[in-house]
């Protein structure tokens, strides 16, 4: 790979999509840029990329990387439905799942649930604000208890940890990062589309329009004074070699299925990521000490993801021809005696 061109031979513009229409400063629009500098650097084949989303500001951001790619746009909350679809259609495709807190945590909440309990092979960012932003910044449901509206009101609700779920049905794959890190988020976005399973990245985004004031969990100043990192992090793709130098009981090396590693360099308190017990007492405490812990919670490389539970071939559907779908005379008697 040289400066200009990827792996592939690709330059950097070939990562990129239209002009975003997004508010400027909007947090949705660093993890556009983040996640050109990922698929970029990982070489990913545009042709081979499936961008799919539901509706918000934050579902429009496909629109905005790799135009010349697959995408589908569907309704608000139904995101995860098409994502399966596309595994289930052809299992070598990469599927990038675009959405918001309002799209996954509150309408799409169901859908988000039965993608993670199957382990759809995807990478699912959580553009989070706390709001709704297209519909002018009403409090979505992983608003912060006592946090403050742009107006005044105040919000007297629980929240939902997108997070915390994630690791309540067993995610295979939990972090949680802020779209100004791009140090933290792009290896978190390579590591989570090397990983073979759902990989979820609940990403703090700040609303410059509705929830960036006094009184917001959800906004770059309280980011920056209540963040605490677990780890720093390095992503070593399959294809280069580990180079990175870290002094010896200070640094995890995990393995991702495709041979790439991903290094934490322990930062914030101790933290095994393959403890799922660990990271949502890790989360419950830092909730309680009014601090917001990023980084990689959880990691599961073992867990078999919906495609090969289901015996798909590594074949996209279409391509399988009459002979491989037709059952053999045994195969179909055998069938017809289970209706006798
Ligand atoms: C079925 C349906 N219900 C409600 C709406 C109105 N609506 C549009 S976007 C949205 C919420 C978007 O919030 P979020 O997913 O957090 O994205 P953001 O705009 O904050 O990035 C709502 C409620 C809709 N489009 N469709
Ligand atoms: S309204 Fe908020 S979420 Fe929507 S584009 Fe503007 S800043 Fe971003």
């Amino acid at each position: 790979m040289s400066a200009t061109l990827n792996r592939l031979g690709l330059p950097r513009e070939v990562y990129k999509g239209a002009a975003s229409t997004l508010c400027a400063g909007c947090g949705h629009n660093s993890i556009t840029n983040h996640l050109v500098k990922a698929l970029f650097e990982l070489g990913v084949e545009p042709s081979r990329l499936v961008k799919m989303s539901g509706i918000g500001c934050s579902s429009k951001t496909p629109a905005y990387f790799v135009s010349q790619s697959h995408g589908f746009n569907g309704v608000h909350g139904r995101m995860p439905a098409l994502a399966t679809g596309a595994n289930l259609a052809h299992r070598g495709l990469v599927v990038i799942g675009i959405s918001g807190d309002g799209d996954s945590i509150a309408i799409g909440l169901g859908q988000y649930l039965h993608l993670m309990r199957r382990n759809v092979d995807c990478t699912y960012v959580i553009e989070d604000n706390g709001i709704y932003g297209l519909t002018k910044g009403q409090f979505s449901a992983t608003a912060d208890i006592g946090s403050v509206q742009k107006r005044g009101q105040i919000n007297t609700y629980l929240p939902i940890d997108p997070c915390q779920v994630a690791l309540a049905v067993g995610c295979s794959f939990v972090a949680r990062s802020f779209s100004g890190d791009g140090k933290q988020l792009v290896p978190l976005l390579k590591a989570a589309i090397a990983h073979r399973g759902t990989a979820v990245l609940d990403v703090i985004s700040p609303c410059v329009a509705f929830n960036d004031h006094d009184g917001s969990t959800k906004s770059y100043a309280y980011v920056k004074e209540h963040e605490e990192q677990i780890q720093d992090l390095s992503f070593i793709p399959y294809f280069e070699e580990i180079q990175v130098d870290y002094e010896p009981g200070t640094t995890a090396d995990v393995r991702l299925h495709d041979g790439s590693h991903l290094v934490l360099h322990k930062l914030g308190p101790e933290h095994d990521p393959t403890d799922r017990m660990g990271a949502m007492r890790l989360i419950e405490q830092s909730r309680q000490q009014g601090q917001l812990l990023t980084g990689l919670l959880y990691i599961d490389e073992e867990m078999e993801d919906f495609a090969s539970r289901e015996h798909l071939p590594q074949q996209p559907l279409r391509d399988l021809d009459e002979a491989a779908l037709r059952p053999s005379r045994e195969q179909f008697e055998r069938l017809m005696a289970e209706f006798a």
